[in-house]
This record gives structure tokens, sequence and C-alpha cells, in this order.
């Protein structure tokens, strides 16, 4: 057995042991030091007890309001505040919106996530994303909103159009905030968490790493998750990505390796959360990506953009998917046989055939 320098395990609100909201710094520090191929293994069990170990969720992102944000986070070229070149568009139109949304699904997402770059919004702006929501759920598509700050009056309003799922991250530690962002507090964020939380709507949190923060915010980040009851079923671990004319555009690189531990102690720390490999995998390697899914990184998004940034070419993550054997995850309102006629999934069928031959045949090496 690998020495783990293993917490003393404690129990929960919940009764189960494993699903813990009460983790120390100092135990997630731990978590973060031990050696890379010990944490690698821990997560992998974790992981696996919770999930198919080679499923990944797919979401696709849809930039619907662009640019011009009141807002001066520092990572974010969709500020104001900063000028980075970006076009910026109105809110897009209901049927732009639905066409997308169709064209994602048959790509293989069973999640479309649409995000605006507002600090909250205004009640004109949430009438026409309320039918959004209606009609994209109509599509037999996951929902995923990311509007800002909402109070309990709308995300109850969001909750009731379908939105299954509210996307507002913490971004960083408490103490490393407001070296990113002065606009809004932390505490205002976690307002927000509880207001979705308590409309009903899946929760989707998490942050960004490399902003120049010390090990220390990233072990502190993660502990704000893991204290969230129930855990985000969504957790969303970006890559900075640094765009020419945002304060952050030359902050030094992290380390890979770096980044890996804090997917596998996400992935520890709150066990049946998808940890999603989220922005700056275009930045990647593939490698580094395949280190993350074995870490315990189980969602993406997919598809040729993020909100106003590059992501993978769609055809390059159906490579990747083949190589490593991986298969979206099929999505709840969907049959299988609609699925295999996605992008994604008839591109993998055959592999997965060929997967499924090999299991077989190890088995009966087994047997
Ligand atoms: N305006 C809304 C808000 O911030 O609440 C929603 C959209 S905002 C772009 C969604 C998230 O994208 C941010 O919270 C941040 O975590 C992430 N993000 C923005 N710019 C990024 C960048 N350059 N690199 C990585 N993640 C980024
Ligand atoms: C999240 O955590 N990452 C996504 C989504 N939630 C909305 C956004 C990434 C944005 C990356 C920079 C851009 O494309 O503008
Ligand atoms: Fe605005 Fe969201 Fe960008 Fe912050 S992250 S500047 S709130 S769009």
């Amino acid at each position: 057995m690998p020495t783990t320098n293993s917490p003393t395990r404690k129990t929960t609100s919940t009764g189960n042991p494993e699903i813990r909201h009460d983790w120390s710094l100092a135990e997630i520090e731990a978590l973060f030091a031990l050696p890379f191929n010990d944490l690698l293994f821990r997560a992998q069990q974790v992981h696996r007890t919770h999930f198919d170990a080679n499923s990944v969720q797919i979401s696709t992102l849809l930039s619907i309001k662009t640019g011009a944000c009141p807002e001066d986070c520092k990572y974010c070229p969709q500020s104001g505040h900063y000028t980075t070149g970006l076009d910026k568009e109105k809110l897009l139109e209901i049927e732009q919106v639905v066409t997308q949304a169709k064209a994602a699904r048959k790509a293989g997402a069973s999640r479309f996530c649409m995000g605006a770059a507002w600090r909250s919004p205004r009640e004109k702006d949430l009438t026409v994303v309320l039918e959004m929501v209606r009609q994209v759920k109509a599509l037999g598509l996951e929902t995923c909103m990311t509007l800002g700050m909402v109070d309990d009056a709308q995300a109850s309003r969001l909750a009731e159009a379908g939105l299954d799922y509210y996307n507002h991250n913490l971004d960083t530690s408490p103490e490393y905030y407001g070296e990113i962002i002065t606009t809004r507090s932390y505490a205002e964020r976690l307002d927000t968490l509880a207001s979705v939380r308590q409309a009903g709507m899946k929760v989707c949190s998490g942050g960004i790493l490399g902003m120049g923060e010390a090990p220390r915010d990233r072990a502190a980040l993660l502990q704000q998750l893991s204290r969230l009851d129930p855990h985000p079923e969504s957790v969303p671990i970006n890559m900075l990505v640094k765009v020419a004319g945002t304060p952050l555009e030359d902050v030094a690189d992290l380390d890979p390796i770096e980044f890996i531990r804090a997917i596998a102690v996400a992935r520890i720390l709150m066990p049946k959360s998808h940890v999603r490999l989220s922005a700056g995998r275009e930045q990647m390697n593939e490698s580094t990506q395949a280190l993350a899914f074995l870490a315990g990184a189980n969602s993406i998004f997919y598809g040729d953009k993020l909100l106003t940034t590059g992501n993978p070419q769609a055809t390059r993550d159906r490579a990747l998917f083949a190589k490593l054997g991986l298969h979206p995850e099929r999505r709840n309102t969907c049959h299988t046989e609609e699925h295999a006629q996605t992008a994604i999934g008839s591109a993998l069928q055959q592999q997965s055939n060929q997967s499924r031959a090999a299991a077989l045949a190890y088995d009966a090496t087994l047997a």
C-alpha cells in the first residue's frame, strides 16, 4: 500500500464518511504535498468508487452577451476596464441561441452553457434569458447559465424555466481574491451560490489557477468549495487563459504538475462532483490533459470556442478521446441510439467496440 498520510476520517451531516465538508487547510495541504504517484492513486480510487473512469461529461459553451462588463476581474477579456480588442455583442436573439444549441447537441454535447458578461442580469434581459432556457431545454439538452450575481427571486425564476445548472465561480481563495477583483466581494459570490441552491438548481462552481496565486491559495479555494453543503455538482477548474490587454497577461505560467495536483485534490475532496478540465486546454499538451483525466477530471468544454477564447478543435478532441479510450457520458435525456449518432458518439463507436473486445479478451485471460 502507498504511504498516503491519510487524514483522520470524520463523519459529516450527510452521514457518509467519505463526503466531508470540514476539511482543514492543513489536511488539504497535506494532500497537495503527497508524492505525485500516491496522490494520483488516491484520486483514482475515489474516482472509480463513484464514476465510470473512462466516461467524460461534455458541455458546450456559448457567449450570449459579450464584452463591456462593468466588473474588473483581472483575468477577463470581457471586462470593460481593459482594452483587449474584443468585439462587443449585445444579447443574442433567442433563435441564434437555439441554432447553436442544436449544433452542440448534434456534435454530442449533453449540456449547453450560456454565459453573459454581466454583473447581474437586468429585468428586461432576464425575461429573454428565461425563454432561452425553455427553448434549449425543449431540445433535450441540460441547461446551464452564468449571468453574474443572482438573488433568490431571480434564481427561482431561472429554476422554474427549467435551468438545470447555474455557474458562478469562487475563482480563488478568499485571501487572494482582492488582488483579482474589487467590484464584487467573496461574500456576494457565496450569496449567489446560496440563492442557486435554495432555488433547487444544481451548482457549478470552481475557479482559475495560474493567476499568480500561492500554493496555499489553491488549497484554500478547494477548501471553500468543499465547505459548500452539498458540494457543487460541477467543479470547473480553469487554467488561466492569458489575454493581451488584461492585467494578468504576463503572469508566470503555473507548472502543469501543480495544476494536475489541484485536480486530484478536488477529486478527493468532492468525490461525487464532476470535476471539469475547463478553460486552458488549448494551451495544454495531450499528456497534461491525459494526466488530468487520470487525476479525476471527468468533464470538458467541447467545441472550438469557450466564451471569447479558443478551445481545442472538435476533431482534435475526438482523436484524443479515441487515443485515451474515453467516451462521452450519456445524457440523461437521450436514448443511446440518438447519442451514437452524434459526431463524437459515432466517431468513438468503432473505437469503443475495439475497447470492449480488448476488455473481453482480458477477462478471458483471468478466467
Ligand atoms: N459574468 C459572469 C460572472 O463572472 O459571474 C459570467 C461569465 S464569466 C466569463 C465566467 C467565468 O469564466 C469566470 O468566473 C472565470 O472563472 C472564467 N474566466 C473568465 N476569463 C477567464 C480566463 N481568461 N481564463 C480562465 N477562466 C476565465
Ligand atoms: C468556467 O468556469 N469556465 C467557463 C465557464 N465557466 C463559463 C468560461 C471560461 C472562459 C475563458 C475565457 C473566455 O473564453 O472568454
Ligand atoms: Fe464580467 Fe464575468 Fe468577466 Fe468578471 S468574469 S469581467 S463578471 S464577464
